[in-house]
């Protein structure tokens, strides 16, 4: 037997596996690490993606999967480029190192390129296969975990070092059309995270997290990254019964004051971002969402250094609706990136699938108008392909498909605000406060004794109707 057929059925031993293996080509999934290793060469006869042509704009009437129906990348809407106010980019970790394996199943992708092992020469292959990807699709950015792109040594000298090779290579193939939009150190699977990062009890571990981060925030401004993400992955608590919460917020935000000392000694001009999640795989992390994560921007003195990075489903996860935390995020300022997914909404974790909902793409571009772009962020695909679709067309089906869905929200969003009458609607809602009164409250200058005079003065206030159905009327009609 293969060792990596030996690997995936200790993995089937592990959790309960429903998947005929020996079928299945020798590969070695991103899950697990360096347990691969093997040699052999980057190099790649041909393209990876032979019989895909250039994603080109055909229009809505288009029947070719392989075209885009709604992104115009070039087209001008309310004042800019579609490419502009949508920058989206390719999650490494999702399209190139996502195998389809889940609690209760192994891994069910096997892309051509892969060997079947976890070696530097690998990481390389797959790193040109990414740019092709990126080239093919017409996608001019990027997001990587370190440790996606590149394999771990034995040791911290030894990661880093292979890091810089495969960091060199990525520079060179980004070449002049292709940039970064983040990058950020994975601090989550390796066990010697499993009390968390920053927030681990073990000082050893803290110091090695922020080693991991000062040489993933190198290599981002190395390739010219715009932004850096933090995402607490076991930042938080299982049980309040073992955990000293005063001390691990602590922790969490020395660590956090201490990458933006080192950003500003190596001259990294990019933003650095805060991903809210709720939980998991801790059952309560501390960037709970975006509300609890900008207080506790404020609290540790830390607002304007960091900006958020909301993600659609971890904001359903918290209970929220994606438009909620973006519109949480942008009225404290502090809206910095999107991680476009979705979730799922009978299974209640985070299964990071290609948002296409028509309506929430509008609402979440309506959020994203509101703020005037992005920029210098962007819609980071943090989404992946079903454990079922295996077919590498796949990849490029479902990233079209997310495009057009956003790009299609913010067609819906032009709509809604040439016709008016959504705006009109909300406005005439409040207009009781577009009076004399009413401009007194909002500069904070009515106190409760003139209220109560003129409350006593009006008598029981008259109230309007909301008009909820109205408004869903109007939205739909824009759709
Ligand atoms: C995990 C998640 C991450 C971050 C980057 O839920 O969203 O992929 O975006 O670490
Ligand atoms: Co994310």
């Amino acid at each position: 037997m293969k060792t990596t057929e030996i690997l995936l059925l200790l993995l089937c031993l592990n959790v309960v596996c429903f998947s005929a293996l020996p079928s299945a080509p020798a590969t070695c999934p991103a899950d697990l690490g360096s347990e691969c290793s093997g040699s052999g060469s980057d190099e790649w006869e041909g393209e990876f993606f032979p019989g895909i042509p250039k994603i080109k704009y055909e229009g809505p009437s288009s029947k070719n999967h392989l075209a885009f129906k709604w992104y115009n990348s070039e087209e001008v809407i309310l004042g800019k480029k579609m490419k502009d106010w949508l920058r989206f980019s390719v999650a490494f970790w999702h399209t190139f190192r996502g195998s389809g394996a889940d609690p209760f199943g192994a891994p069910t992708k096997f892309w051509p390129w892969e060997d079947g092992t976890n070696s530097l020469a690998m990481a390389k292959r797959r790193m040109r296969a990414n740019f092709e990807f990126l080239e093919k699709l017409g996608v001019e950015w990027w997001c990587f975990h370190d440790k996606d792109i590149s394999p771990d040594g034995k040791t911290l000298e030894e990661n880093n070092a292979n890091l810089d090779e495969v960091v060199a290579l990525a520079k060179e193939l980004q070449g002049s059309k292709i940039r970064l939009l983040w990058g950020t150190a994975q601090l989550f699977s390796h066990p010697r995270y499993m009390h968390g990062a920053a927030t681990s009890s073990e000082v050893g571990v803290y110091a090695y997290a922020a080693a991991q981060v000062k040489k993933a925030m190198e290599v981002t401004h190395y390739l010219g990254g715009e932004n850096y993400v933090f995402w607490g992955g076991r930042e938080g608590y299982q049980t309040l019964l073992n955990t000293d919460m005063e001390r691990e917020l602590n922790h969490l935000a020395r660590f956090l004051e201490a990458a933006v000392a080192y950003k500003k000694k190596i001259g990294f001009n990019g933003t650095l971002l805060i991903e809210p999640k709720p939980q998991e795989p801790t059952k309560h992390q501390y960037d709970w969402d975006a509300a609890t994560s900008a207080n506790f921007l404020r609290k540790y003195g830390l607002t304007g250094e960091f900006k958020l990075n909301i993600e659609c489903n971890h904001a359903t996860l918290s209970g929220h609706s994606c438009h909620h935390e973006l519109e949480t995020a942008r009225i404290n300022g502090l809206l910095g990136n999107i991680d476009a997914n979705t979730g799922d909404p009978q299974i209640g974790w985070d299964t990071d699938q290609f948002l296409t909902d028509i309506g929430e793409a509008t609402l979440v571009m309506l959020s994203v108008v509101r703020n005037g772009g992005l920029a210098p962020g962007g819609f980071n695909f943090d989404a992946k392909l079903r454990r079922e679709s295996i077919d590498v067309e796949d990849l490029f089906i479902a990233h079209i498909s997310g495009m057009d869905t956003l790009a299609r929200g913010l067609r819906n969003v032009a709509k809604l605000i040439e016709d008016g009458s959504l705006s009109e609607l909300v406005h005439k809602r409040y207009e009781s406060f577009d009076t004399e009164i009413g401009a007194l409250i909002e500069a904070g200058k009515a106190d409760f004794e003139l209220l109560e005079k003129k409350a006593l003065e009006w008598g029981e206030p008259e109230v309007a109707s909301g008009k909820q159905e109205l408004a869903e009327m109007i939205f739909q009609s824009a759709l």
